[in-house]
């Protein structure tokens, strides 16, 4: 009997076609316009070999072989759940007893699954706070830097996460739109919490057929699709800022500047004016000055400085921009930019980051409440920033500078992480593999033998959404999904709530963990919760009970003369509407910013040469330079075994972009597996030859599973191609301490050597107890 079970998943709501216990297909989401491929891998993930059948134990671990042990190379031993939550329990209770709640790490960071109430970093978050606390971490990967930053600048972060100017407002308003680092379509297949509505780019369409000229300032001629007719401006990597700096002096010179705008809503405009004119280091930043940093001709950025002061224009950056060395600089810049040309807060004029980073960034929705589960109080108050996890293990006792705070790094001796993955997402992954041998005891749930799951001590089996019941939401979607629960468990896993709740027991506090709640209980209390204070705010959401039989709710689109204008309110009236910046106003000079002293982000934006980049000495050695991005055929290391991300691959490795001439240069052909290196590390990727690049930059998807030749060993070539091993791992500035991805410059080679096998999808060596 063939069943369908409505679901959701960051890449979309779909129907789970269910056939004898097994998911055999997806239907797409009726009322989504462009529901994507990526659905099309569930059923292989869902029922792929690597799933982790049963809880599992290092035998190093059993062994003794604890701290100092190089993780990833071992045979793990399969246990009994009773044994392991057990185990878990006395093990917690004795770190916290010896070296107190700092030493356990549960900042857990990754984006787990779509459902609200399983989503298994907010369960494991609410498992160790009610327990006695953890370290944390704070910030995301995806915008780190930016959300450091924009709280000085503008007085808020929503300028790149929350509600920015929609679609709508630009498409009536605004006759030209600049895209650093363009709008890449692939971005838009996913959203964290899920998606009713793939909008992103029939957004993009009605802007452009409304009559938005569309640039993309870009590396990659791929980051906006053809059918935009985009122009694109190449870009070199990593130089966006002296771009931007050099449009303001082009301004300048033609006294195009908004004085008006910069004397009532600004402050700190004469300080940035003496740096672009040269006035503070003898340097003007003309194009001409700017033209052989960025590679982008003097009169292209003279001419669209002085389109943007003569068309109602937005600007906008991807997220990328600041996931490198010093990324605050090109979005504070862009700001500058902005409150030059008077048009924050016109609108469907000014500044926003991210339109081309994410489904639902600049869709037109009204606000609505969150379906969260909750969350319980840390105990402790220390947060660490998300991406300076290798130098927190590294360095314990001693202070991190971070926003104007010295943190002294706890010395870790439990990592628990549930829902997310570092051996996908950190940068550097060799020297994360060293500081790994670190702690006593580490702790992974997982449905599926990721690298990190490989890289654990404690392997706990969690279910994927199709096992369970929960409800997906987005607060940047107007649809919330009913996920029925469409298989049972397979094999031994388990749910997050579940396992947790089973060792709060062992612990003593199940009752305070669970609220004695079950599962249903709880999706009708999230529920609930959220109908009455959607109530509140004029939306009348149907019953429970009907909202699980239809299987989701929809909220209505708002009009489209209700078109959102971020800041208007400030842009009109700055005295009573002040931003939430020490001035009230836009900081293009920061007071507190430049009080920190931090030479890496002072107080203005400025033009700081990239440790990595095609300018650099280093460059010599390693002319490339590598963009790791994010991918079209997953979500960062999910659904990397299903068949869309496999279609893609080359001779089972990630595909590696380069301009013909530069393959040409080294004798390489398109099909060919190759040998990407820098000091850092080596991997292997499938060569793809691509004349839409700039000369010297080349680029890898991220989330192909790691797959280290020589597992535990660090150094070990990646046979797969997880372009992390290549990265540099080190703070943006001390100022945001992002994570710098895009900062990394690398050779290709040909790969001459026999090919290694794959093995990521595979289950690690498994050792049956005598
Ligand atoms: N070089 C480079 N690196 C990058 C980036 C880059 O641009 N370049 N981008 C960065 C960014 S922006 C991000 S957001 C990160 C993403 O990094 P992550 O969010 O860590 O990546 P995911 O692969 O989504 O990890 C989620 C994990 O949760 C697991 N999971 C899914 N459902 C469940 C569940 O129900 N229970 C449990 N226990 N686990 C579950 C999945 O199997 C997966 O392993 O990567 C970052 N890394
Ligand atoms: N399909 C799919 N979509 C995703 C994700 C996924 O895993 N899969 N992940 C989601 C997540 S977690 C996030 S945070 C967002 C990230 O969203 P983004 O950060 O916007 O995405 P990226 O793909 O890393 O980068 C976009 C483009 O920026 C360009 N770029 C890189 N460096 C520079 C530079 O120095 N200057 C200029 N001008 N351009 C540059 C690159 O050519 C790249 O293609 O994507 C989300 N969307
Ligand atoms: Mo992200």
């Amino acid at each position: 009997m063939t069943m369908l079970k409505p679901h959701a998943s960051h890449w979309g709501f779909f129907d789970a076609v269910v056939e004898g216990g097994r998911v055999v297909g997806v239907r797409p989401f009726g009322p989504d316009p462009f529901p994507g491929s990526l659905i099309e891998s569930v059923p292989d993930v869902v029922h792929a070999p690597c799933r982790i059948d049963r809880p599992y134990i290092r035998k190093g671990w059993l062994e003794g072989r604890r701290r100092g042990a190089m993780r990833g190379g071992e045979p793990f031993v399969p246990v009994s759940w009773d044994r392991v939550t057990r185990l878990l329990a006395e093990e917690t209770r004795r770190i916290r007893t010896e070296h107190g709640p700092t030493a356990i790490y549960g900042g857990s960071y990754g984006w787990s699954s779509a459902g609200r109430f399983h989503h298994a970093k907010t369960q494991l978050q609410r498992f160790l706070g009610l327990g006695g606390g953890f370290t944390s971490s704070i910030h995301a990967y995806s915008y780190a830097t930016g959300q450091a930053l924009m709280p000085h600048v503008v007085g808020t972060a929503e300028i790149l996460l929350g509600r920015i100017t929609d679609w709508e407002a630009i498409a009536r308003n605004a006759r030209l739109m600049l895209c650093f680092g363009g709008l890449a379509a692939k971005n838009g297949l996913v959203l964290s919490g899920g998606m009713g509505r793939h909008d992103y780019l029939p957004l993009m369409r009605k802007a452009r057929a409304a009559g938005v000229r569309l640039v993309s300032i870009s590396p990659y001629r791929g980051d906006t699709e053809a059918d935009l007719g985009a122009e694109w401006v190449p870009i070199r990597p990593g130089t966006d800022a002296a771009m931007m700096l050099a449009m303001a002096h082009a301004l300048l010179a033609e006294g195009r500047e908004d004085r008006a705008f910069l004397a009532t809503r600004c402050v700190g405009w004469e300080r940035l004016r003496a740096y672009i004119l040269g006035e503070t280091d003898g340097t003007p930043k003309t194009p001409a000055w700017a033209a052989p940093i960025t590679g982008v001709p003097a009169e292209t950025i003279r001419r669209l400085a002085l389109d943007c002061a003569d068309t109602p224009n937005m600007l906008t950056a991807a997220w990328s921009l600041q996931r490198a060395d010093y990324g605050e600089q090109p979005w504070w810049m862009l700001v500058a930019l902005a409150a030059m040309l008077g048009t924050i807060g016109r609108p469907g004029q000014g500044v926003g980051f991210g339109y081309g980073s994410t489904n639902g960034m600049g869709t037109p929705r009204r606000e609505l409440p969150a379906v969260s589960s909750p969350v319980a109080r840390n105990p402790v108050p220390l947060t660490i920033p998300v991406a300076r996890i290798t130098e927190m293990l590294e360095r314990p006792g001693e202070v991190l500078q971070f926003n104007g705070r010295d943190i002294t790094l706890p010395d870790i001796r439990m990592i628990w992480w549930a829902g997310g993955n570092p051996f996908h997402h950190h940068q550097d992954l060799n020297r994360l593999l060293r500081a790994w041998s670190r702690p006593e005891t580490i702790v992974v749930q997982e449905p599926w033998w990721t690298a990190v799951a490989r890289h654990a001590d404690i392997v706990l089996p969690a279910t994927t959404t199709l096992e369970r019941n929960d409800i997906a939401f987005s607060s940047r979607d107007r649809f919330v999904r009913a996920m029925h629960q469409a298989i049972p468990p397979q094999a031994q896993a388990r749910n997050d709530h579940d396992m947790l709740a089973d060792i709060a027991e062992e612990l003593g506090y199940r009752d305070r963990f669970t609220e004695q709640r079950d599962e249903a209980a709880w999706l009708r209390h999230l529920y609930e919760r959220w109908r009455q204070v959607c109530a509140g705010m004029g939306f009348e959401a149907p019953s429970f009970d009907r909202f699980w039989e239809e299987g989701h709710v929809e909220a209505p689109e708002p009009p489209p003369e209700e078109a959102y204008t971020q800041f208007a309110d400030f842009a009109a009236d700055p005295e009573e509407h002040p931003l939430d910046t020490p001035s009230g106003k836009v900081e293009i000079f920061s007071e507190t910013i430049a009080s920190f002293g931090y030479d890496d982000c002072p107080g203005h934006p400025v033009w700081i040469p990239p440790r990595e980049w095609l300018g650099a000495e280093k460059a010599a050695r390693f002319p490339l330079h590598l963009l790791s991005y994010q991918p079209a055929t997953r979500l960062h290391g999910q659904l990397d075994p299903g068949r869309v991300a496999a279609a893609d691959k080359i001779q089972g490795r990630e595909p590696v972009l380069m301009h013909p001439e530069d393959a040409a240069a080294r004798g390489l052909v398109e099909g060919q597996v190759v040998r990407v290196f820098n000091d850092r590390g080596a991997c292997l990727g499938g060569l793809r030859l691509d004349a839409g690049l700039l000369r010297g930059v080349v680029t890898m998807a991220t989330g192909a599973w790691f797959d280290p030749q020589e597992p535990g060993v660090p150094g070990s070539l990646c046979v797969h191609g997880n372009p992390n091993v290549l990265t540099p791992d080190v703070g943006t500035s001390r100022l945001g301490q992002g994570p710098s991805a895009q900062s990394c410059l690398v050779e290709v080679e040909r790969w001459d050597g026999p090919l290694p096998p794959v093995r990521a999808h595979l289950p690690p060596p498994i050792e049956e107890p005598a």
